[in-house]
């Protein structure tokens, strides 16, 4: 179950209409688990005021969830979109509390509940996606204590300093605690809800276990779970911890093997005017990953002259997104300040600095792009995972390029031989971008060498397997269950400016 399912309506209605799927990478690893388990999959399909019946797209069964207009306002854009993903992104822009959007969060919540409630079978497993949906785990278990209930978040989980100030704290957290397995990206996060969960209800934690009490009348329902005595009280066992997700590797090898694909990443270079370096960003067009941050340092490079804008283009990808938050429309304005500002001031006859592209691409053009760039740029000020770098990663079949990475971004946990930045710091930025340029290839292959290892053996076929492994295993303190992150490296090169 996840907000979005995972098409796009084309045309018609009813029987009439027409899906394009939409080829993601949780898309390509849960099709064969659902297939083989005789899954469906739940989530609106996008579009308001209108209902459809139950339908198949590439080989999977998919349960639409009807949102009205006033939903997509308040439980999509306001409540998720202005509410929870500001502060779950530690406030880069201040969350808006609404009780209306509140009410219509709970009420969304619980059509999807609902939904799932009417096609799961005895002891179904259900996996719900992300914080659109953080009260469907209680509904799910106080309604049916046979199901096996998994819940991840794809977005960071934020420290209790910061989610104390949301009106809703307690419900939040207890809509997620019906879950048997709370997943996060990283360990900071699953220490944060722990931290939280402590917090609110003193409940006792245990590494990745909480222990939820319950009361008496709930141990007797909860058919599943071994309700165990602990100081005389019953408690169940919930398991919080991270499990880093990843993307479809070989279908990246495979796009960037592709010789069209390879030709069309040549032909991109040409275009922009063969540059010395070509430098690349990705990104929805949201606060959270720090377009503005990057783009100030290049145009300080620029205006320091320590290269032109005919010697590297910077070529920036901003996918639009929630345009009808305001926060988002106005971060809109304000990079397209930026980006003509730093054009007007810097760019040269037919090289202009940045390369400004507030559109889609298909996957195709992407890795084209990917294989196109030397120096790829991810400077979120905080993201849960940040598939674009991996992405990029697992598009450099060749072994080279660079990977400028934000310790910000949940990636940063794995992608230990990146050079990861502060992107707050733009002196510590501009001086890694520079390190980037001037890298030697010997080092940029060893460094991207070592990457590629860790994302083509944690896939996101893999984070599936092991997700839904640790779901229906009974025992929690089983060590299969045990983390496999990479320990702490000493960083090569600190970029900081303390
Ligand atoms: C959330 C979390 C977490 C972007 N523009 C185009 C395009 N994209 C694709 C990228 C990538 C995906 O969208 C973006 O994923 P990210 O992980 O970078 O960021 P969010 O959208 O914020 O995702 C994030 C993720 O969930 C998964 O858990 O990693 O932290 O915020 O796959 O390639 N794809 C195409 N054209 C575009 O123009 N085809």
């Amino acid at each position: 179950m996840s907000n979005r399912l995972p098409v796009d309506h084309v045309s018609g209605k009813g029987t009439d209409a027409v899906w394009r799927t939409s080829p993601g990478g949780l898309v390509a690893a849960l099709e064969p688990v659902m297939r083989e388990r005789d899954g469906v999959w739940i989530g609106w399909p996008g579009m308001p005021d209108v209902e459809f019946e139950p339908f198949e797209a590439d080989g999977i069964d998919l349960i639409p969830v009807p949102l009205s207009a006033d939903e997509v306002e308040n439980y999509y854009e306001g409540f998720s979109n202005d509410t929870l993903w500001p502060l779950y992104h530690d406030v880069i822009s201040p969350p808006s509390y609404h009780r209306e959007w509140w009410e219509a969060y709970q009420r969304v919540n619980r059509r999807f509940a609902d939904a799932a409630l009417a096609v799961a079978a005895p002891n179904a497993i259900v996996w719900v996606h992300d914080y659109q949906l953080q009260l469907v785990p209680k509904m799910l278990r106080d309604a049916r204590p046979d199901l096996i209930i998994g819940f991840f978040n794809h977005i960071p989980f934020p420290p209790y300093g910061i989610y104390s100030q949301l009106p809703w704290r307690r419900q939040i957290i207890d809509g997620l605690l019906g879950a048997d397995v709370v997943g996060f990206q990283r360990v900071a996060d699953a220490g944060n809800f722990a931290r939280a969960v402590r917090r609110l209800h003193g409940y006792e934690t245990r590494g990745n276990l909480i222990n939820v009490r319950l009361e008496e009348t709930q141990a007797e329902m909860t058919l599943r779970h071994q309700a165990k005595a602990r100081r005389g009280q019953p408690v169940r066992t919930v398991l919080a911890r991270p499990f880093p997700i990843s993307i479809d590797a070989q279908q990246f090898q495979r796009l960037a093997a592709d010789p069209k694909i390879r030709a069309r990443a040549k032909e991109i270079r040409e275009e922009l005017g063969n540059p010395r370096v070509l430098m690349l960003g990705v990104d929805r067009l949201d606060y959270t990953k720090g377009i503005r941050h990057r783009m100030k340092a290049f145009g300080e490079l620029l205006e320091d002259g320590v290269f032109t804008s005919e010697e590297v283009a910077l070529v920036q990808v901003a996918s639009p997104s929630r345009e009808r938050v305001d926060a988002y429309a106005q971060l809109r304005d304000e990079v397209e300040i930026m980006v003509s500002r730093i054009n007007g001031d810097f760019s040269q006859l037919g090289h202009p600095g940045i390369h400004y592209l507030h559109q889609g691409y298909p996957r195709e053009e992407m890795v084209a792009l990917y294989l196109a760039a030397d120096v790829m740029l991810v400077t979120a000020l905080r993201d849960g995972m940040n598939l674009v770098a991996k992405e990029y990663v697992a598009s450099r079949t060749d072994q080279d390029g660079v990977l400028i990475l934000s310790e910000f971004a949940g990636a940063a946990d794995e992608l230990r031989q990146a050079l990861l930045v502060n992107p707050h710091d733009i002196d510590g930025l501009k001086a890694a971008i520079v390190h980037a340029i001037r890298m030697p290839q010997r080092e940029r292959m060893r460094r991207m060498r070592a990457l590629r290892k860790r994302v083509l053996s944690h896939d996101v076929q893999r984070w599936s397997a092991t997700f839904l492994d640790a779901l229906v295993r009974e025992d929690h303190n089983d060590p299969a269950n045990r983390l496999d992150i990479p320990k702490r490296a000493v960083l090569p090169l600190d970029y900081g400016g303390d």
